[in-house]
């Protein structure tokens, strides 16, 4: 489908029309003219008269379907550009959505952007039915029928009902939760803006298959698997991807995902580190800014700079200096398994909840069952099987310790600085 891009911005503000063309080309539409204007909001048509004839002799002559505009339009601006025009008008806000759809997998996910597409429709329900009875417009198709209670009502309707069903299908997070506090082993989320690499890189560490793509959003189900870090177990999370504007009603339809992440022990943010230092530095931005919206601000963050194969190390040094955060980083390229070590080593030296100790354990039946339980779920050190017991030293979760010194009652547990 052949597509127009229109972003109408303010005086000092840059346009984003590179973004919403990625955004396009994610959605399978082929953008074939692009129109950028610095004037304040037009009332009936956001952008000015005159781009609207500029808009609409493109349309003739290169067969456009479809224009998607970067701003948010008001019902009666949307209703006026598809008279003029004749083709359906889509924001980026409505893009998202539609990309959202396209790649939610999960049952889900796909009721969380039911949920968000309906919120957006409920909040325009009135005032578009009231615009529909004014004629037949692209997009406003068939409202006329309705009153514009029975619509709101309806839409009301459907929302709630949604809202029931994701209520009980809060599982994935919910089994994840009880399988941590059983294992007490911290919770490590990737996070970041969407394509910078964040499950390419879980799959590097968790040795594993999910879906990577150069198109925008291609994750939507977060994925966790328990994966060593230094040789400490943890669970690791591969979810959602951030964008800049990212719609208010996607924020709050992934809330429960998004959360998440607001409740690991560690953040592994990542970015692409072969963009310009001004994207990279709005990426970053906006990462963080997501990260604090939804309550995230009080876990440690490892900013890891993927994608090091695409550009010289020197002057990803360089941008770092510009960009001078303040937080700790690592250079890597998940693609090709560098910097791994060193990620590893970083992410283990932030992560708390591990404690260092060394005890010894009698030669009963207990002990061995303790062992495996020792294995699975902490860095064990040193294990020495001496005359009259065993000498143990590990790196394990506070809980797991806690069970040991209760279970063996030992005088010789030691928990080491
Ligand atoms: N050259 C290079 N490409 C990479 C690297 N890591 C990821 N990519 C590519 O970047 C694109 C996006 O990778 P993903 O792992 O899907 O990114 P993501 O952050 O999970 O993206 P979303 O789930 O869509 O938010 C893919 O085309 C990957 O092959 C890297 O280290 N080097
Ligand atoms: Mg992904």
């Amino acid at each position: 489908m052949r597509v127009a891009i229109v972003h109408r911005v303010d005086r000092v503000e840059e346009d984003n029309l590179g973004e919403l063309r990625e955004l396009c080309r994610t959605a399978g539409y082929e953008v074939v003219y692009e129109l950028k204007q610095v004037r304040p909001p037009h009332p009936e048509y956001h952008i000015g008269p005159g781009k609207v004839e500029e808009l609409k002799k493109a349309i003739e002559m290169l067969g456009i379907e479809r224009a998607v505009f970067e701003n948010e339009l008001k019902p009666v601006q949307e209703y006026n550009l598809a008279k003029e025009l004749k083709i359906p008008i889509l924001t980026r806000t409505k893009l998202i959505l539609e990309i959202f759809s396209l790649h939610a997998s999960s049952l889900e996910a796909k009721l969380q952007i039911k949920l968000a597409e309906l919120k957006y429709e409920l909040s325009r329900a009135k005032e578009k039915v009231r615009l529909a009875k004014k004629g037949e417009q692209p997009g406003f198709h068939g409202l006329g029928a309705y009153e514009a209670d029975v619509y709101y009502d309806e839409i009301h309707r459907r929302i709630v009902s949604i809202a029931r069903k994701l209520e009980s299908l809060k599982k994935h997070m919910d089994l994840i939760r009880l399988e941590r506090r059983k294992r007490g082993l911290p919770l490590i989320s990737l996070a970041g803006y969407t394509n910078a690499g964040k499950s390419t890189l879980f799959n590097a560490l968790a040795k594993e298959n999910v879906p990577v793509d150069s198109r925008l959003f291609t994750t939507l189900t977060p994925t966790t698997r328990v994966v060593r870090l230094a040789g400490k177990p943890v669970f690791l999370s591969d979810t959602v991807g951030f964008i800049k504007n990212l719609p208010t009603l996607l924020v709050e339809a992934f809330y429960a995902t998004l959360r998440e992440i607001a409740l690991s022990d560690l953040i592994l943010l990542v970015a692409d580190a072969s963009d310009p230092v001004d994207k990279l530095r709005e990426k970053i931005e906006t990462s963080l800014q997501t990260l604090y919206n939804i309550g995230a601000h009080e876990v440690p963050i490892l900013l890891i700079l993927n994608k090091a194969d695409l550009i010289d190390r020197d002057e990803i040094e360089l941008k770092i200096e510009e960009l001078d955060p303040d937080l700790p980083h690592v250079i890597i390229s998940a693609k090709y398994g560098w910097g791994l070590g060193e990620l590893q080593q970083k992410a283990s030296e932030l992560l708390r909840g591990f404690i260092r100790v060394e005890t010894r354990l009698p030669y009963t039946d207990e002990t061995v069952k303790m062992l495996d339980e020792i294995f699975k779920n902490s860095r064990v050190n040193l294990l020495n099987y001496e005359d009259k017991f065993i000498r143990l030293q590990a790196e394990m979760p506070i809980q797991l310790a806690e069970k040991i010194r209760r279970k063996f009652n030992s005088e010789c547990f030691k928990v080491i600085r």
